[in-house]
């Protein structure tokens, strides 16, 4: 029988923060009453103008989630062939690039970040590679120096999928400022929602018109289509939520700091459990609290995981088992894992534990109780 109570209710990974549902409410009423719900509304440009500001790019376009913006900027980048991307990562990112008849090479990731390994992604190009998608994982910052030096020497496209990065900086400058484009998720899992959305970030001119071009069929004017094009629009509904939740993003943030602090205190005498750095190098915005359970703990990741979730704490094991191992990859490459041995080590040794708003320092206390307690076992 477990010594720590269960919680009363389910304790999620990815709760959403509604930092103000007023607002929220208010905004969409506006919208309701203006009888403007979609296409390159009011509430979109403005959430458009607010994320450009805080991120200091020159262009923000804002896209119905953050898979659709990966499509839209991996195609307005001309990407084909072969592009390199981490396994280590959730789905979409490669499923964006197979989606459209391009092949995803695997590379490896650095053990210390999660990120991609830069000396792996130069192992894998070919005449084949046209480019590379770097993925700032947790919010952890990618190798931008690194991968951007590689792109150049090989004449490749960068860019980066910063779908947990939103509001992350490397020294004084923002994600959002790398590669020729980064793309970010605002799902309602996400620390900062619009429910569901996403956008590209970019400074380049041509390539902001052109995936604004191709975020709406490629309507250059009324009956004018001058691209391809597919339907990437956000709508107010989710801009109105968006601009809610931008307003009190630094309180957010607060909170999840705070949160992450907790957790890493709390685990400090959890034999063989540590809570991965994520603030190493830059300012983060703690939306992830990653747990690694490594060799030394005298029980697996798993039964961890087990004993959370028997106290209704439903923790995550975020991206287990590698998006090499899941189809359609495992089948069309089912010899990747030769060459990826930190992502299959990782990917069986993480649990991404929850935080946001839905947590206090009390509950981090239970969690690590019943951690302490499935270690003992
Ligand atoms: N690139 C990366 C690196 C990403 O992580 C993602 C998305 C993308 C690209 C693509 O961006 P989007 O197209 O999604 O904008 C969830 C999210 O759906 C997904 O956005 C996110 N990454 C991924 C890491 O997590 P699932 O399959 O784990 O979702 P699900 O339904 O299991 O929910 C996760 C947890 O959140 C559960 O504990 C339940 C809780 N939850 C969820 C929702 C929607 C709530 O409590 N309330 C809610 O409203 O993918």
């Amino acid at each position: 029988m477990p010594s720590v109570p269960a919680f009363s209710e389910p304790l999620h990974v990815g709760r959403p923060n509604i930092a103000d549902p007023e607002r929220f409410l208010e905004l969409a009423r506006e919208a309701l009453d203006r009888r403007w719900l979609s296409n390159d509304g009011p509430l979109v440009r403005e959430l458009e103008s607010a994320i450009a500001d805080r991120l200091g790019v020159k262009h923000c376009i804002a896209i119905t989630n953050g898979t659709i913006a990966l499509e839209i900027a991996i195609r307005a980048l001309g990407l084909t062939g072969e592009v390199i991307v981490p396994s280590f990562t959730f789905v979409a990112t490669p499923h964006a690039l197979q989606w459209q008849g391009i092949t995803p090479v695997f590379a490896d990731i650095d053990p210390a970040t999660h990120c991609l390994d830069p000396e792996s992604v130069r192992a894998l190009i070919t005449e084949r590679t046209t480019g590379i998608i770097g993925v700032h994982l947790w919010g952890v910052p990618a190798p931008v120096d690194e991968l951007s030096a590689i792109a150049q020497e090989h004449g490749l496209q960068l860019m980066f999928d910063a779908a947990h990065a939103f509001g992350v900086s490397i020294g004084d400058r923002m994600i959002g400022a790398f590669g020729r484009a980064e793309v970010l998720s605002f799902h309602a899992t996400k620390f900062f929602n619009s429910i569901e959305g996403g956008a590209i970030v970019t400074d380049d001119d041509e390539l902001a018109a052109r995936t604004r071009l191709m975020r709406n069929f490629g309507f250059a004017g009324e009956d004018n289509v001058v691209y391809e094009g597919t339907n990437g629009k956000m709508t107010e509904i989710a801009a109105a939520m968006g601009l809610a939740n931008l307003a009190a993003l630094d309180e957010v943030v607060e909170v999840n700091r705070r949160n992450y602090l907790a957790y890493r205190r709390e685990f400090l005498d959890i034999p063989g459990v540590s809570i991965l750095e994520v603030d190493r190098n830059a300012e983060s915005n703690h939306q992830y609290v990653v747990a690694i359970v490594d060799e030394s703990c005298a029980v697996s990741r798993d039964d961890i995981l087990s004993g959370l979730r028997a106290h209704n704490v439903l923790a995550r094991r975020y991206f287990w088992p590698g998006a090499h191992r899941m189809e359609p990859y495992r089948t069309l490459d089912p010899r990747a894992a030769d060459h990826l041995p930190h992502t299959e080590r990782i990917a069986g040794q993480v649990i991404v534990l929850p935080t946001g708003t839905a947590v206090d320092e009390a509950a981090i206390a239970i969690i690590a109780e019943i951690v302490r307690d499935a270690v003992r076992a």
